[in-house]
């Protein structure tokens, strides 16, 4: 079996229902460590120019210095109509402010060095831009946007594209503790980009960022990526480029059926049993890094010990934000399931196959003013968890600026002096966030072991209202807390 029908898209295409699409990595269009680079420097299947330069682990489009452009390309034009590709990137520089941002290509040539974050003007196909610099000063960057060109626009830089744009949405990708990633899906004509902002190496965390129906690109294309810094300067890095084909399940049985499709499947094994001998060689040749790899790859190795208590908060924050998913998913079925027995009750008909009009038992025992009444009560309770989501995800990225700040030059500058008080303050949060923990799991038991709709037993609203108040509790001490570091690290400029 060439493609994976059994097991569809389990992370991704938002698009479409999973289980109706099969989808087959496609070697010859990706790139990730280790051996992203062989010794000789080249890219299997890519080439690059400009100032990339390509190592074992990743890619860097361009390094943080002024005025570079690098870029890096597919050898070969796709043969398939729907793809799905993940990117792996950090964009990473030390101001507050970095440029000017990486983009992502699928167009029917390959781009060459010019002025659209690196590559040439006037491209067919697609664009994805992760544009880090607001030329245009409309405080909307870093800005993730996508633009169609049918070879006759030119971007429009100093508007950071902004007329031009298909969709797109706010998001910082800089400086992040692990690598951000996209899921960009293309599937029928609809354009999905999915993002993970790198707080946590949790698979989960992706988010949509754009959805759009009815595009058109180039039947056969060539993916790129390329970037740009111009009068400010980031780092550029790309650690993963990972494509796969999608299709339609017939289109997936036609094509196992095809007897060219067993020869790429024997291709990719053979390329894979290299690539294997490879990594067995090297870790033979290099015992010691090999160990260290292996505890780099660990979570709990990815901080230092003073961070510990920052990677503590982003370990239940993540807990958090994986608790509060399911319960809305398990709210939007009790929800769905209220309004079926809603509309039946005010149809006044029995449930199917009540062959003789007699109403059935159960549904004439619950009240219209009650079905409103419990309707109501989740529907508040669904609203209330979205605000605790927003909230947890306002403290996510507030810790995430602290750790940035933390690790660059302001911890630095803070010195000896204001470390005591950090630590108590952080030990504050730590203390707060897991608590909150708790709570969410308590609650989530809760909801899980109630059939709400009939019992009653539904999660009462002081329940979320006191946790709604220990959400407050806790923001309230972290602005303190950050209201008292800036104050501190003011005072050092
Ligand atoms: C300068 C110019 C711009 C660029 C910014 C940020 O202002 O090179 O084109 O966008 O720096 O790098
Ligand atoms: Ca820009
Ligand atoms: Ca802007």
């Amino acid at each position: 079996m060439v493609t994976n029908a059994q097991n569809p898209t389990p992370n991704s295409s938002q698009g479409v229902a999973a289980g109706t699409i099969a989808r087959r990595f496609e070697y010859k269009y990706s790139f990730k460590s280790p051996y992203l680079a062989q010794k000789d420097g080249t890219v299997p299947f890519f080439e690059y120019s400009g100032n990339a330069i390509a190592s074992e682990e990743s890619v860097r489009i361009t390094p943080s210095l002024r005025s570079q452009k690098g870029m890096i390309w597919s050898r070969l034009v796709t043969s398939f109509d729907w793809w799905e590709v993940e990117l792996q990137f950090r964009v990473t520089g030390r101001g507050r402010i970095g440029a000017d941002g990486l983009a992502f290509w699928y167009t029917s040539t390959k781009g060459f060095e010019g002025p659209v974050f690196g590559s040439s003007d006037k491209w067919n196909g697609l664009g994805v831009f992760f544009d880090s610099f607001d030329n245009d000063n409309k405080h909307n960057n870093p800005y993730i946007m996508s633009m169609v060109n049918d070879g006759t626009k030119a971007y429009d830089h100093q508007k950071d594209g902004s007329t031009q744009q298909l969709a797109g949405c706010l998001r910082d990708f800089r400086n992040k503790p692990f690598p951000v990633r996209a899921k960009i899906e293309f599937f029928k004509n609809t354009l999905t980009v999915m993002f993970h902002n790198g707080m946590s190496n949790n698979e989960k965390e992706f988010e949509m960022c754009m959805r759009v129906e009815n595009v058109v690109l180039p039947k056969n294309g060539y993916f790129g990526i390329s970037a740009a810094t111009g009068g400010l300067a980031d780092d550029h890095d790309v650690l993963k480029l990972s494509v796969s084909s999608l299709r339609t399940l017939e289109d997936a049985k036609k094509l196992d059926d095809d007897p060219d499709s067993k020869k790429v499947l024997h291709d990719f094994e053979e390329y894979e049993k290299k690539l294997k001998e490879q990594k067995d060689q090297w870790r033979k040749d290099n015992p010691e890094e090999a160990a260290k790899k292996v505890a780099e790859d660990d979570w709990d190795n990815w901080f230092s010990e003073q961070d510990k208590e920052l990677q503590q908060i982003y370990q239940g924050q993540s807990a958090m934000r994986e608790v509060m998913t399911d319960l809305h998913r398990k709210m939007d079925e009790i929800i769905t399931r209220q309004e079926r027995t809603l509309q039946l009750v005010s149809q006044g008909k029995p449930q199917q196959g009540g062959g003789g009009g007699q109403p059935q038992i159960g549904v004439d025992t619950i009240r219209r003013d009650e079905v409103n009444a419990v309707l109501a009560n989740q529907k508040e309770i669904v609203s209330a968890s979205r605000d605790i989501k927003n909230l947890v995800s306002d403290i996510h990225g507030k810790t995430g600026q602290l750790l940035s700040r933390g690790t660059g030059s302001a911890q630095q500058v803070a010195g000896g002096g204001g470390s005591y008080q950090d630590q108590q303050a952080l030990r504050d949060i730590r203390d707060s966030v897991n608590n909150l923990k708790k709570e969410f799991s308590q609650t989530a038991q809760k909801i899980a072991s109630s059939p709400c709709p009939n019992s009653g037993g539904c999660v009462s609203t002081t329940v979320l209202v006191a946790l709604l108040g220990v959400q407050l509790f806790i923001l309230i001490s972290f602005m303190m807390y950050r209201d008292g570091k800036e104050k501190a690290a003011k005072k050092y400029y």
